[in-house]
C-alpha cells in the first residue's frame, strides 16, 4: 500500500513531517481538545511551535475557511514534549475512519505513549450540570464503525487507563466517572435513545472520542479520555435548554478545566 492509502503510513510521514518542522527528536504526549476544551488549554506549557493540521500530511483542510484544527507544540512543567491538537475530524463529517483517527495515529508515530481526548458532551445525569467535567471510565461504540481492518483483536478491557484516572482524582478528587456513549450524529438524540443510553449502561452521549481510544489502544497509548458536560441529553431536563446558559456555563467551567489540565500536564 502507498501512504495514500495505508493510514499507518500516512500517520508515519505526518509524524516525520511533525518532528522535523518543530525541531523534536520526539513527543511525549498528546491531547485532543474537543468542544469547550480549547480556551482551558490556552497557555498552558512553554510554546514550541504552532502549524495549521493541514499543513501535515493527511490532514483535509477545512470544509469552511478558518475553521480547521491547529497543532501546537509546547513543553510541559515536567519537561515533557505535549502536542495539542485544537479540533478535530468527526466520523459524521463522512471522510471515513481513517481520517478521523489520523490525530491519534500520528501522534503514536512521532514517539507518543499517552494521549488525552476531550469532548463536549450531553449528561444523563441531572446532578451533572453544564460545565461538569467527568472522566470517562469505559465506553459504547454505537456507530457500528472501526478504525481497525482485517483480524485486528485489541483488547479494551482498560481501554481507559485507570492508573491516568487515578492521577487525575490527584488534581481533582471531586471528578465522576461515567461511560461515554458514541453515537454517529450528526443529530443529537431523540430522547428515547437518550433513555436506551442509560439502559445500556452509559452516561454521557457524544460523537466523538471513542474510534480514537480504540485506534490509540492499537497503537499502545496509554488513554486518558475527559468529557465536559454541556449539556443534559434530550428528555433529561424537565426544563427546556436556552443555549445562552450553555455557553455561560461552558465559559464559567474554563478555570476548573485549565486546573485540570495544568494539574495533569504536571503529572504525566
Ligand atoms: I456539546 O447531547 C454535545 N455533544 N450525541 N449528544 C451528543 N453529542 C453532544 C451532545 C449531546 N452535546
Amino acid at each position: 500500500m502507498t501512504p495514500q492509502t495505508d493510514p499507518q503510513a500516512l500517520a508515519a510521514e505526518a509524524a516525520a513531517s511533525l518532528t522535523e518542522r518543530f525541531g523534536v527528536g520526539s513527543i511525549d504526549l498528546a491531547l485532543v481538545l474537543g468542544s469547550g476544551w480549547s480556551g482551558a488549554a490556552a497557555g498552558l506549557g512553554e510554546p514550541i511551535g504552532e502549524c495549521l493540521l493541514e499543513e501535515l500530511p493527511g490532514f483535509a483542510k477545512p470544509v469552511v475557511a478558518g475553521h480547521g484544527g491547529a497543532l501546537k507544540l509546547v513543553r510541559t512543567s515536567a519537561g515533557k514534549v505535549a502536542a495539542l491538537f485544537t479540533g478535530r475530524t468527526h466520523y459524521y463529517e463522512g471522510r471515513g475512519v481513517a481520517a478521523v483517527v489520523h490525530g491519534v495515529r500520528t501522534a503514536a508515530a512521532a514517539g507518543a505513549r499517552t494521549i488525552v481526548l476531550t469532548n463536549g458532551c450531553g449528561g444523563l445525569h441531572l446532578e451533572w450540570a453544564p460545565g461538569t467535567p467527568v472522566l470517562i471510565r469505559d465506553h459504547i461504540n454505537l456507530t457500528g464503525a472501526t478504525p481497525l481492518v482485517g483480524a485486528t483483536f485489541i483488547d479494551l478491557t482498560e481501554a481507559y487507563s485507570q492508573r491516568l484516572r487515578a492521577l487525575a482524582h490527584e488534581v481533582d478528587p471531586t471528578l465522576a466517572e461515567g461511560v461515554y456513549v458514541q453515537f454517529s450524529g450528526p443529530q443529537y438524540e431523540t430522547p428515547a435513545e437518550v433513555r436506551m443510553a442509560g439502559i445500556l449502561g452509559g452516561d454521557l452521549v457524544g460523537m466523538s472520542t471513542t474510534l480514537e481510544t480504540i485506534a490509540a489502544r492499537e497503537a499502545g497509548l496509554e488513554v486518558l479520555g475527559i468529557s465536559l458536560v454541556t449539556n443534559p441529553g434530550a428528555g433529561i431536563s424537565p426544563t427546556p435548554l436556552h443555549h445562552a446558559e450553555v455557553i455561560a456555563a461552558g465559559q464559567a467551567a474554563e478555570p476548573r478545566l485549565r486546573e485540570l489540565l495544568a494539574g495533569l500536564l504536571d503529572r504525566l
